[in-house]
């Protein structure tokens, strides 16, 4: 019986934290910006079969239309309403998108922007992505409805009404967000119309909600909403399973808010991941890879079972969120690509694989004059589809770096080592590295600047294994490289640091 109990209420507090993937997979992949029928067509035809868990999409509620500049990006976390047609396409596009996500088993998670509406500059009209009316300057948002009375200027105690200081908790949670109007959240009523939205979506079959600036939203009523929000449409999912949640809150320490605050609530982004892993492999700050043997909690981290990890995401990756100038991302690709296996080899968090698009990238005295840049367009600012090219790369702009094949086969790799404990560390004392997970995987890679060659205890049963960076396990051979593990468990390894990929990886489903 206390057993039970304890089962019981173990499970309650780890339910929310579980992100509920299928069959073993452990990623998830942002297709920022993608639309929704080119998302569905991403999980049949690549997402199920690679081993991806799920997929973050950019936010399906009725946000405003900007023109100047012309549809950026963050159009999308200006919401106008909860109606689902949006930049990625109508409502019946998204439940066909979802619907055909689940039925090969990959989850799809939204993000959700509940902290605020749209700018007060917005004024009036029906400028919004479903053609529906609101009053930005008399907070005025008849189609879910909201009114002034639902937002928080009373509470807010600047001068401004804005956030002026982020040393100051109340500011930051109840003054507006870069002038964005922001909810009252303490309201019944406006939890009730935040917790409506996130079960319609549920009923639909998501899996789960990346809420974004929870810094900005108290733990208290978010504990509030969460708590109304159904169980998973047992259509996919087996009775009882929560939804899992992701908050956003950028903590990288010195500021009062904590990631911590949040951690009962469900996951969090840990921006440090990102920023770190930036500084190991540009090795800043007298940074070196060597100095990953304690990756994790050791570094300051959260604990590994309340993190969400990331190299970059849609915000860092433009040189605007935290973590700054040493945050990878595709633009650098060489590092990049170690950086992810690093992460997706390394039994820490929750990771999540970015997608992203190109834009015309101008930095001016450090700074990208075209950060705003929205997805590739038509002229009327509609989203362009993802075309995918003969060698399975992706067109128009689309980086898809999850179809990077060293990147899809690290995401691979993780699904074939979860649950396997970090062993056989080896490091050379400077920016080479190699460990274990368990006796399912290993990886090697070399950042210094002269090569590798070791023989080491890989941990791995005897035999003849491909390496999953330089190519693929094909039939009965490898298309890149082939590496023999002994008897004994040991095997060599040769990387040159002039290579494109300075890195090696096998694992059990490698083997010949
Ligand atoms: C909030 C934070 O707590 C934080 O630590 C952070 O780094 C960024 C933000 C932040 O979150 C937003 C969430 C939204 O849903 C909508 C938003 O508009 C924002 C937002 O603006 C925002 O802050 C921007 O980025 C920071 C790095 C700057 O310090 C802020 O001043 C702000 O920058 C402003 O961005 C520019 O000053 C302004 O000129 C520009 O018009 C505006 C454009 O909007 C965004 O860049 C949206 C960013 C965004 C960030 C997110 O983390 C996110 O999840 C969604 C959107
Ligand atoms: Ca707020």
């Amino acid at each position: 019986m206390k057993l039970l109990i304890l089962v019981a209420l173990f499970g309650l507090s780890i339910a929310q934290h579980n992100p509920n993937t299928k069959y073993g997979r452990t990623s998830i992949v942002h297709l920022f910006e993608w639309r929704w029928a080119d998302i569905a067509a991403e999980c049949e035809r690549y997402l199920g079969p690679n081993g991806y868990g799920g997929v973050q999409i950019s936010p399906p509620s009725e946000h405003v239309k900007l023109t100047n500049p012309w549809h950026p990006w963050w159009q999308r976390y200006q919401p106008i309403a909860y109606n689902l047609c949006s930049r990625s396409g109508t409502e019946e596009e998204l439940r066909d998108m979802i619907t055909r996500c689940n039925n090969i088993g990959v989850n799809v998670y939204v993000d959700v922007v509940i902290n605020h509406m749209c700018k007060a500059s917005n004024g009036e009209g029906t400028h919004s992505s479903c053609g529906t009316y609101f009053n930005a300057n008399k907070e005025d948002f008849p189609s879910v409805p909201y009114s002034y009375l639902d937002f928080n200027d009373g509470k807010c105690k600047t001068g401004s009404g804005q956030i002026e200081n982020y040393s100051d908790i109340y500011q930051v949670r109840d003054c507006r967000l870069e002038n964005l109007l922001d909810l009252a959240m303490e309201k019944d009523y406006v939890r009730g119309k935040v917790a409506d939205y996130l079960n319609s979506l549920i009923d639909m079959g998501v899996a789960g909600f990346r809420v974004d600036a929870c810094k900005h939203m108290w733990p208290g009523d978010l504990s509030s909403v969460f708590g109304r929000l159904k169980t998973l449409n047992t259509k996919w999912f087996p009775s009882g399973t929560k939804p899992f949640i992701y908050q956003e809150v950028i903590d990288l320490g010195g500021e009062p808010i904590k990631a911590s605050e949040y951690f009962e609530l469900g996951r969090v982004t840990e921006f440090k991941h990102s920023a770190k892993i930036g500084t190991v492999f540009r090795k800043w700050d007298g940074e070196k890879l060597s100095y990953l043997k304690n990756w994790g909690e050791g570094w300051g981290f959260m604990p590994s079972d309340k993190a969400l990890v990331f190299v970059d995401n849609h915000d860092n990756q433009r040189g605007h969120g935290a973590g700054g100038a040493s945050v990878l991302t595709f633009w650098d690709s060489r590092l990049y690509k170690i950086a992810a296996g690093l992460m997706l080899a390394h039994p820490f968090g929750v990771t999540r694989v970015m997608s992203s698009y190109r834009w015309d990238r101008k930095i001016v005295n450090g700074k990208d004059e075209n950060d705003w840049m929205g997805p590739p367009s038509y002229s009327d600012g509609s989203t362009k589809p993802v075309p995918i090219n003969p060698d399975s790369t992706c067109g128009d702009g689309w980086v898809c770096e999850h179809r990077w094949r060293q990147i899809r086969n690290m995401v691979i790799f993780r699904n074939v080592v979860s649950g396997q404990p970090l062993s056989n560390w080896w490091d050379n004392g400077n920016n080479q590295i190699a460990f274990s997970r368990g006796s399912k995987g290993f990886i090697v890679i070399n950042n210094d600047d002269w090569g590798l060659n070791e023989t080491l205890n890989t941990g791995l049963p005897g035999g003849m294994y491909c390496d999953v960076i330089s190519g693929d396990k094909s039939g009965g051979s490898c298309t890149g490289k082939q590496i023999s593990v002994g008897s004994d468990g040991r095997a060599t390894f040769s990387i040159s640091n002039t290579e494109e990929d300075p890195f090696i990886a096998i694992h059990a489903d490698s083997k010949l």
